[in-house]
């Protein structure tokens, strides 16, 4: 990486032993360097000076030096193998964008650590933030499309970890398809899209004799580089160019961060840059036993929460220790340098809970006080909305912190909402569970959603059927919150436990036999799922409370949820008939302010309509249908 200006230095080295002298000469070498994070930054930022971790060899006793007057160094520390330095730099507000090597200087001789100043992107069209505005749309990079195969097996990869017949190695997904398929998101109207993890990840293969081998690391979680983009996927270029031109379409993109750990094959991993980097050693580390309700609990006991903090997600996945400060101050860095550089939108931290939640205030405030639109939701994947709401920002917990976490993921009401539409719960389990948006300090805050990479699809649930995908599709974009939706699910896609609910997207590989992104290569069954969603988006695009209004319970049984969004501008009523029959309900229209006379227009899922008489309207809801009517 950097241009060695080393020199070599030998002396004579002698030991004396029953009094003769064994000489022999010793040559020192000089230092070099191999990896510079972050390899940018920027002047005028809220992060001043900002602290470089540089990999390299030889680097015992070095000094560092700027060679120009816009920046100045400080707080040298080199660690005990001479294989990392950190060093503070202090960037002059009035610094130009351009190349500033830093001098780095032994006894041994010198070298030189790359960094350059970049040009700050225009904050009015970068760094947006995601809000109830938008519907996401949850892409994994390597299953989705195809768009560059000269990627698809990197120089140091085996041919067997690209292999479309093995769920678990790589398919040839990247960032090209995406942008190649940037139109047909369009068309379908979400607004935002999540990329799982474009960090580096190991090329190799891992073989065993489980079941769960030979696999490779395509989804991404396992990071080998923080700084760097998959190669399988393309290069920091095709990144900025997907988000750019996803710009140019209105269309926002939120990056997968995984502060919580990095892949075993991480070069930290025999070499750390500290002694506590990680929490223990590849050889000698707490396996989680992921009793995370402990971290809810104010009695639970010290041993529970460090197993629940430190202990390694498996043991292919070194658990950072973001209590040691260098640590917090890299994540953090690390963070701010990929919206910075690229221009993205949000950001999905994973696992979240499993790191302090000092950190996750750290963090957040350090997003936000840069990037004021800045959103992060957190992967919290429980049940138990006292479990999520814990982890959401804008109160203080019982550990006096307030994490300032823009949002995190309702699996509550996930979970609640799959075993209704394929009939394991009463339709009214949904008012049951949304009962407790008493525990969020805002609830339309969180992110809903209708599925992800980690769980089964809904056409693979028992007691699936299209009827009940459509209805659960339907109440997550009607219901409050953030909507997000996860590939194919638009399409009814099947799909088990992973790997198998991250099945290829038909027609976004060579060689496909049909095409699903367009309508004519889409079966009956995904055209009518595919339609369904872009109409409930439009509809949500389309009311200002379906995305911003309150939401107000008026009719719930076992096969029957009404309730009404409303805003200050109009009202809109939903309401889902799970029953195999048309179903007639009453609902007030006291409590939603509508006078008698008042229309009940149908706007979707039906074409009876009707009119506000004594205090009440009478929906007809067809069997089997969410539907929504608008009140004027
Ligand atoms: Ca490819
Ligand atoms: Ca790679
Ligand atoms: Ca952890």
């Amino acid at each position: 990486m950097a241009r060695l200006t080393s020199k070599l230095v030998s002396t004579l080295v002698c030991v004396f032993a029953c009094g003769v002298a064994v000489c022999a000469e010793t040559r020192f070498e000089g230092p070099s360097v191999s990896k510079v994070e972050p390899p940018s930054w920027w002047a005028g930022h809220t992060i001043n000076p900002v602290r470089l971790l540089v990999r390299g060899k030889n680097l015992t006793g070095a000094r560092v030096r700027a060679t120009e007057p816009a920046i100045q160094t400080s707080s040298t520390f080199v660690n005990r193998n001479g294989t990392y330095l950190f060093v503070n730099v202090e960037v002059n507000p009035t610094a130009h964008p351009g190349s500033y090597p830093l001098i780095l200087e032994t006894a041994q001789g010198n070298t030189t650590i790359p960094f350059t100043i970049e040009s700050s992107l225009d904050p009015k069209t970068h760094f947006q933030g995601i809000t109830a505005a938008d519907v996401i749309y949850l892409i994994m990079t390597d299953r989705f499309a195809n768009g560059d195969p000269t990627n698809d097996v990197p120089r140091d990869s085996p041919p067997a970890a690209n292999d479309r017949s093995n769920p678990r190695a790589y398919h040839g997904g990247d960032l090209r398809g995406v942008i190649n398929h940037l139109s047909y998101l369009k068309e379908l109207g979400v607004t935002a899209l999540w990329l799982t993890p474009w960090y580096d990840n190991w090329n190799g293969i891992n073989k065993c004799d489980k079941p769960w081998c030979p696999n490779t690391y395509y989804h991404g979680y396992h990071a080998i580089d923080y700084y760097g983009v998959e190669d399988h996927f393309g290069n920091l270029a095709d990144l900025k160019e997907l988000i750019e031109r996803a710009h140019a379409l209105g269309l926002k993109v939120i990056q997968d961060q995984v502060a919580n750990h990095v892949g075993s094959h991480h070069p930290w991993v025999t070499d750390s840059p500290l002694d506590d980097w990680f929490h223990g050693t590849l050889a000698d580390h707490q396996l989680n036993k992921f009793q995370n309700s402990v971290l809810l609990s104010p009695h639970a006991n010290r041993d529970e929460i460090r197993n629940t903090l430190d202990g390694w997600f498996n043991d292919d996945l070194p658990d950072m220790n973001q209590d040691e400060p260098e640590v917090a101050r890299y994540e953090i860095q690390n963070a701010l340098w990929w919206v910075g550089t690229t221009g993205l939108d949000g950001i999905r931290q994973d696992t979240i809970q499993y790191m302090p939640r000092s950190f996750i205030r750290d963090l957040s405030n350090a997003l936000h006080r840069q990037y004021p639109r800045m959103w992060m939701v957190g992967e919290v994947m429980e049940r138990d909305a006292a479990q999520t709401a814990f982890f959401i920002g804008g109160h203080v917990g019982w550990d006096n912190i307030d994490t300032k976490l823009d949002s995190d993921f309702d699996f509550p009401l996930w979970n609640t909402s799959l075993l209704v539409f394929t009939g394991k719960l009463p339709v009214r389990a949904l008012r049951d569970q949304l009962k407790y948006d008493a525990l969020y300090p805002d609830p339309p805050k969180v992110t809903t959603l209708v599925n992800n990479h980690d769980t089964p699809r809904f056409m693979s649930l028992d007691g699936a059927t299209l009827e009940g995908a459509m209805m659960h599709t339907a109440f997550t974009l009607a219901v409050r919150g953030i909507p997000q939706l996860y590939y194919g699910e638009e399409i009814a896609m099947a799909g088990k436990e992973d790997p198998d609910n991250r099945r290829d997207f038909p027609g976004g590989f060579p060689g496909d036999e049909r095409n699903a992104f367009a309508a004519a290569g889409r079966t009956e069954t995904e055209e009518r799922m595919y339609e369904l969603t872009q109409s409930w988006i439009r509809l949500r695009s389309q009311h200002s409370s379906l995305r911003n209004g309150s939401l107000i319970d008026l009719f719930y049984d076992n096969d029957t949820y009404a309730f009404a969004r409303q805003d200050q501008s109009e009202t809109v009523i939903v309401a889902i008939n799970r029953a195999t029959q048309e179903k007639k309900i009453t609902v007030p229209t006291g409590p939603i302010g509508l006078r008698n006379g008042a229309d009940v227009a149908p706007l979707i899922g039906t074409r009876g309509g009707g009119r506000v008489a004594n205090g009440q309207a009478t929906l007809t809801v067809p069997a089997r249908t969410a539907v929504a009517f608008a009140l004027r």
